[in-house]
């Protein structure tokens, strides 16, 4: 029976926004997610147009990983790393967006850092936009609906990959792409909230613009995977989708058809562009149900057929249901919530907790495309206790791991091939939905808190030891 390859990429990932800090060092400019305050699980994180005197941004300092990588990614290397996925802050190195020359400050930055992971042998996964627009893009042209930014996108990647040629191989270029195709979208992926002060949640929502928007990142990331495979072909280009796995409710034929509707648009949309190479049949009917007209421009199509991914990636946390709402209690999620599985526990955040449903998504994106998969964000958000001796027993992560490792290895003897797996936040960081720091993924504790406090002092938890020897054994020992 089939299992890991020997050179499988065990690592983990964060994002640039969620674990850097020094919003402003160096040049820096402020991303969209610097202009996000914190929030909870029940009181929502707010977007704001001017940086509030008095108010914690979480992104500002996070884990200040600008200064403290060095004994980041030595602890990485201790558990064995073969890659750390991370994201380039496109503000480090275009503080606007559009300037026409990068920053030399940023640039040497992430010099540093990728120098370092060669040091302790490993390979960066970089994303080219994780959740960080330049916040200037969002005042000037509402973000990502205005076309110009595409070409300023293309004049970052431009400037990324010449300087990291030799460096970084692996890239995906937009973060949860597929998050434009619903409301949450609009703030940290799409910036199309110009002029926009409030909750995260109530952001007004026009699905004609949000597509529009898609469309312009559907174009960049194709003219960035064009550009490297025509430039640089060593290179390997992916994509990354946020996959939402959806069941239906009951085996009624409209719960099934409302399931297969929802995948289509939510999960399977953007891939289906990103890796085939042109708009899927289905989405004209979704179009016109919900006045929806994409302006393209002559070319469009055929950047789209030549831009296509070598790999895909995707997160994995949870799945959910979809059905007669009034038969079934809802249940939380990252991007969008659902109806409660009643054979699935939830973690506290109520993102339901379901491995085996991480065995039928590969199987089910593998007989899609048939092309190498990487499991690029999972993990359990959970409460740590830093006990007083300074351990951190955090078995009910490894057995969330566990479980999904296990079912990965399933998926795997299945037959799809599968690449890699880098679990999200390997080290504390940001919550990305809630602004919080209680909110923890890591096999690295970080002593920093909710009120922004906190030594920053980092921490092995249990789940560290472990992790080390998941690695050594290439999935072996669980
Ligand atoms: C994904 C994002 C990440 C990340 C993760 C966990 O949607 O790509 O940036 O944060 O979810 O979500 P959260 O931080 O909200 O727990």
């Amino acid at each position: 029976m089939k299992t890991f390859k020997k050179d499988f990429l065990w690592g983990g990932a964060v994002a640039a926004n969620q674990y850097e800090g020094a919003w402003d060092a160096d040049g820096k400019g402020a991303s969209v997610s610097d202009m996000c305050t914190n929030g909870t699980h029940t009181v929502p994180k707010r977007i704001t147009t001017k940086i509030e005197p008095d108010t914690l941004y979480p992104s500002h300092e996070a884990i200040d990983f600008y200064h403290h990588y060095k004994e980041d990614i030595a602890l990485f290397a201790e558990m064995g790393f073969k890659t750390f996925r991370l994201s380039i802050a496109w503000t480090r190195i275009f503080p606007t967006g559009m300037e026409t020359e990068p920053n030399e400050a940023g640039l040497q930055f992430y010099d540093s850092v990728f120098d370092e992971c060669t040091k302790h042998g490993i390979e960066p996964l970089v994303t080219i936009s994780h959740y960080e627009m330049p916040y200037a893009l969002v005042e000037k042209y509402n973000g990502w609906h205005g076309r110009e930014c595409i070409d300023l996108f293309v004049r970052y990647c431009e400037a990324i990959f010449e300087r990291y040629k030799g460096k970084v191989k692996y890239w995906l270029t937009f973060n949860e792409i597929n998050s434009g195709t619903m409301p949450m979208g609009n703030v940290l992926s799409l910036g199309t909230v110009k002029g926009y002060s409030g909750s995260i949640m109530d952001v007004p929502d026009d699905p004609q613009v949000r597509f529009q928007a898609l469309h312009h990142q559907f174009v960049a990331s194709a003219k960035a995977v064009k550009l490297a495979h025509e430039k640089y072909p060593e290179f390997k280009m992916g994509n990354m989708i946020c996959f939402i796995t959806k069941y239906p409710y009951t085996c009624n034929p409209d719960d099934v058809i409302m399931t297969q509707k929802e995948m289509q648009i939510m999960n399977w949309f953007c891939s289906d562009v990103q890796v085939r190479g042109a708009y899927p049949s289905y989405a004209d009917r979704y179009f016109e149900e919900n006045g929806i007209v994409i302006q393209k421009q002559p070319g469009d199509d055929e950047i789209l057929k030549e831009g296509t991914v070598d790999y895909y990636t995707f997160s994995y946390y949870m799945s959910n249901c979809t059905g007669n709402v009034s038969e079934g209690a809802e249940t939380g999620g990252n991007l969008i919530g659902g109806l409660k599985n009643p054979y699935l526990k939830a973690s506290d955040w109520g993102w339901q907790i379901d491995p085996k449903g991480l065995r039928y998504t590969l199987n089910e994106i593998y007989g899609r495309y048939q092309i190498p998969l990487m499991v690029v964000e999972n993990g359990l958000g959970a409460y740590d206790k830093l006990e007083e001796d300074g351990t951190i027993a955090d078995d009910y992560r490894i057995d969330y791991l566990r479980a999904h490792i296990e079912q990965m290895r399933e998926a795997v003897a299945d037959g799809t091939d599968l690449m890699g797996y880098t679990p999200w936040g390997c080290i504390d960081l940001v919550s990305a939905s809630t602004g919080e720091m209680a909110k923890r993924y890591g096999f690295i504790y970080v002593e920093k808190y909710d009120d922004g406090t906190g030594t920053l002092a980092r921490r092995r938890k249990k789940s560290f030891e472990w992790y080390k020897n998941v690695i050594a054994s290439n999935g072996a020992k669980l």
